[in-house]
């Protein structure tokens, strides 16, 4: 077994301290940053979700496997986001009022501040005022919401609603993501964009940018 499904093997089984230590291991032999997180940990993670998906793995599990990932990406972090030079831009992110899921929310952060943008995390359970705050505070160029809920997914809407009303919409370009949901969601809710995975976030960031 190769160093990057050592690590994908231990986020599956939810071995935190196994995990940090692969992760930590690979690194020092030299494999990249960005592999580690792809092949190693983001493989081990989507194992997961199709297992809990399909009712294979269940909740206590999967709060293991969280951890072990997260132990994983505490390590890695530092390295992508060292790689970068002056900020791009920067983005307001957050996880929407009453989801706590912030696994992908994190990887999307992490790219982003690894392809060169200063990211305001502002975590999950994020209610409406706390972005408007934010926004109001931070003046950034985008705000990113993440949901993986369905029952979630309708407060991004409600954020750029209340966008319009503070007259803020037009001064920030708004991306959307996670599990359930499309495109066409994020065009019916008045996103400017949308993204499914983290590295297409940082590709749409960037062209939302460029059409200013
Ligand atoms: Co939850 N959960 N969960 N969960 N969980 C899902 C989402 C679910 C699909 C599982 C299932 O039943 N099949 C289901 C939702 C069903 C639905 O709404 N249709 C579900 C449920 C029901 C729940 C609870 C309600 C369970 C319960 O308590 N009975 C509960 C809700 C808690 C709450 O939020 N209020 C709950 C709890 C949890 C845990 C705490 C155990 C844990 C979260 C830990 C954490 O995040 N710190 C958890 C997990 C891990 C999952 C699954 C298994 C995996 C999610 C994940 O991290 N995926 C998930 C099943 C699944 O997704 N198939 C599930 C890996 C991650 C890298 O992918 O988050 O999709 P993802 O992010 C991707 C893209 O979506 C995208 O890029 C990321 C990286 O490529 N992306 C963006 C995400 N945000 C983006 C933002 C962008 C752009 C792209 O722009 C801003």
């Amino acid at each position: 077994m190769d160093r990057y499904a050592e690590i994908a093997q231990h986020v599956q089984n939810g071995y935190s301290e196994r995990a940090r230590k692969a992760v930590e291991a690979a690194l020092a032999e030299g494999c990249p940053a960005e592999r580690v997180l792809k092949e190693g940990l983001i493989a081990g993670m989507e194992v997961v979700a199709a297992k809990f998906k399909s009712g294979q793995m269940f909740l206590p599990e999967v709060l293991a496997v969280a951890g072990a990932m997260k132990a994983g990406m505490e390590l890695v972090k530092p390295l992508l986001v060292a790689a970068r030079h002056e900020p791009l831009g920067k983005v307001v992110l957050g996880t929407v009022r009453g989801d706590m899921h912030d696994i992908g929310k994190n990887l999307v952060a992490i790219m982003l501040q690894g392809a060169g943008f200063d990211v305001v995390d502002l975590g999950t359970d994020v209610r409406v005022e706390k972005f408007i705050d934010a926004i109001e505070r931070e003046h950034p160029d985008v705000v990113g919401m993440s949901a993986l809920l369905t029952t979630t997914m309708v407060h991004m809407k409600t954020v750029i609603e209340a966008l319009k009303q503070r007259d803020l919409r037009a001064h920030v370009k708004v991306i959307v993501g996670g599990a359930p949901i499309s495109k066409n969601f994020a065009s019916e809710i008045g996103a400017d964009g949308y993204a499914r995975d983290a590295a297409t976030a940082v590709d749409v960031v960037k062209e939302l940018l460029n059409s200013r």
